[in-house]
């Protein structure tokens, strides 16, 4: 059954690989799944047919015959339990996984996406200079603690998995800040997703949409 994603035809972030759909990709190239974009604009999202989608109006939406879900943990959840590859086969180890999943999303990415919000869209308040070292210390004292527990492992349980599919990819969202580099081992973790060949197709597949040029495989 084929699979269909949404993605923006022009993201924000100009194809740095920011917008959700990328983590979508990276699973679905994890696994070995072919999909297709579809591709939308902003003003799409928020009408009638998106919306049967997706109820919050925003991008990616996942569909697979008469299958239609939103929310990255989600979609990147069943993909990984339909397809081997992202999820041990171990219960526990699999329960692992599954908790570093939440993790991501949970715990890891609200300070991030409050240190966006702080930057991008308070920058003319003025209490945005007192707020702004508050977020960032939110952040640090996450990245802290995530440091500490991957200490100079690979992965954070064992083998590669959605768990780290998902973490990397709300780290990646720190990458302009510099904080990411006041944690070298975390650092070295970015980079080892990124290295990974299934994430390079995903990213060169989402810059191919912004730039207008066909990724080169
Ligand atoms: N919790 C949801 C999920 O994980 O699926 C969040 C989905 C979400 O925030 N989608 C965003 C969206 O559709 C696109 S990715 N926003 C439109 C709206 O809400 O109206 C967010 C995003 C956009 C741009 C950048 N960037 O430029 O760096 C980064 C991330």
């Amino acid at each position: 059954m084929s699979i269909i994603i949404t993605a923006f035809e022009r993201s924000p972030d100009g194809g740095r690989g920011l917008a959700r759909d990328t983590r979508v990709r990276w699973a679905l190239e994890e696994v070995g799944q072919p999909y297709e974009v579809r591709l939308v604009s902003f003003r799409a999202i928020k009408e009638p047919a998106h919306l049967a989608l997706h109820p919050f109006g925003q991008i990616p939406t996942y569909e697979e015959g008469d299958l239609a879900l939103f929310e990255t943990g989600a979609i990147v959840f069943h993909i990984a339990q339909r397809h081997a590859g992202l999820l041990p086969v171990d219960a526990n180890a699999r329960a692992r996984a599954i908790t570093w999943m939440f993790a991501a999303v949970n715990t890891i990415e609200p300070p991030i996406l409050e240190l966006g919000t702080a930057r991008l869209l308070e920058g003319d308040k003025p209490w945005h200079n007192e707020r702004l070292p508050l977020v960032e210390d939110r952040v640090r004292s996450r990245l802290k603690q995530l440091s500490a527990r991957l200490d100079d492992a690979d992965w954070l349980d064992g083998a590669f998995s959605a768990g780290d599919l998902m973490m990397v990819s709300v780290l990646l969202r720190l990458r302009l800040s510099g904080i990411l580099d006041e944690y070298p081992n975390l650092a070295a973790y970015l980079a080892r997703g990124e290295a990974r060949p299934a994430y390079k197709r995903a990213f060169a597949a989402q810059l191919a949409v912004n730039t207008g040029k066909p990724p080169t495989r």
